[in-house]
């Protein structure tokens, strides 16, 4: 049998957490033939209502679950994990200033990034999903020199299974005939959800998404739009973010990321820009991968059109400036 994998979730004890661990623990994450210990983190305020995720973690007696750590110190969570899923964080609350979420954020990332650098596994991998994800991740590089950038990623996929769906919702096929969207840049509404390289598997072979959907009217604004808003759309509907959505879209990155994508399919990871697509380099950016052997790579050559390069840019621009904003909050 396979040695257990400890994964940590932190905010564990809020929605998505609620919705996550029971799904690491069934091995939807890892697989169905690897055990998991499950470090499971949160703040005191949340200290009874995170026991309480550990009294059913228990009474789910999942076999795959071979131990679960429920705690609120920040060095007993990130202890001996070999991967990281952070999505606790300080939410933006009405009247706040963007300045003084992103301080909270940031001192957050600081403090998780010396914990994780000092005490996780070596080569643990990291996925922070908490927003701003992109540059908390960007925080945590910072603040964990120890952990390679290679191993720091946040979650975009969530955006890209969201386009999956609104192609094969358009199209009336079914969605895992559906591949190589794209979501550039940051996870905010200034994304850029791509279906130029798309494809769709058919009795006929694999066709352009282009081509099938005959509607650039709707690719082009629409489709971006409705991907871009989706999250606001289901806090109207649901009264609450995202969260079983969220929580899937966590597995699948982690699980591809550990995995591997299969052939000739990439998926989308925000991880550390290299400058590739002329995308400034240092910035956790969203882009087009594929996965062997545990590493990411970023797709290469694909062409960019007049239209793309002006939304690349400007998801860029946002992101240059969250991260200076960032930095403003550190001194
Ligand atoms: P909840 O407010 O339900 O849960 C957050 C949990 O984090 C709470 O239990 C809170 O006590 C805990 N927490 C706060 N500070 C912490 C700290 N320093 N250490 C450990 N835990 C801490 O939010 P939920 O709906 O679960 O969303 C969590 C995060 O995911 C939010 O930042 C949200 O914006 C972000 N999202 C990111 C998405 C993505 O695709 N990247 C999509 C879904 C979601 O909106």
């Amino acid at each position: 049998a396979k040695d257990p994998v400890r994964v940590l979730v932190t905010g564990a004890a809020g929605q998505i957490g609620y919705a996550l661990v029971p799904m690491i623990a069934r091995g939807v994450m890892l697989g169905a033939d690897q055990p998991v210990i499950l470090h499971l983190l949160d703040i005191p305020p949340a200290a009874e209502s995170l026991n309480g995720v550990k009294l059913e973690l228990v009474d789910a007696a999942f076999p795959l679950l071979k131990g679960v750590v429920a705690t609120t110190d920040v060095v007993e969570a990130c202890t001996g994990v070999n991967i990281a899923v952070l999505v606790g964080g300080f939410p933006r609350k009405e009247g706040m200033e963007r300045k003084d979420v992103m301080s909270k954020n940031v001192s957050i990332y600081k403090s998780q990034a010396s914990a994780l650098g000092k005490h996780a596994a070596a080569n643990c991998k990291v996925l922070v999903v908490a927003n701003p994800a992109n540059t908390n991740a960007l925080i945590l590089k910072e603040f964990a020199p120890s952990i390679p950038e290679k191993n720091i990623s946040c979650l975009t996929r969530l955006d890209h299974n969201r386009a999956l769906g609104q192609i094969s919702e358009k199209l009336n096929v079914q969605v895992s005939n559906v591949k190589n969207v794209i979501i550039w840049g940051n996870h905010s509404s200034t994304q850029y959800p791509d279906v130029n390289h798309a494809t769709v598997t058919t009795p006929a072979g694999e066709k352009p998404v282009r081509e099938l959907v005959a509607d650039d009217a709707w690719l082009n604004s629409e489709f971006i739009t409705t991907v871009q808003q989706r999250g606001a759309a289901i806090i109207k509907a649901r009264k609450l973010s995202s969260a079983l959505s969220a929580a899937s879209a966590a597995c699948d990155h982690i699980r591809d990321w550990v995995l591997g994508t299969p052939e000739g399919t990439w998926v989308s990871m925000g991880v550390y820009s290299d400058g590739s697509y002329n995308v400034p380099a240092g910035l956790i950016y969203s882009f087009p991968v594929t996965t062997q052997n545990g590493e990411w790579k970023i797709v290469q050559g694909l062409a960019i059109d007049e239209f793309s390069r002006k939304k690349l840019d400007l998801t860029a621009e946002e992101l240059s400036e969250e991260k200076a904003l960032a930095y403003s909050c550190l001194s």
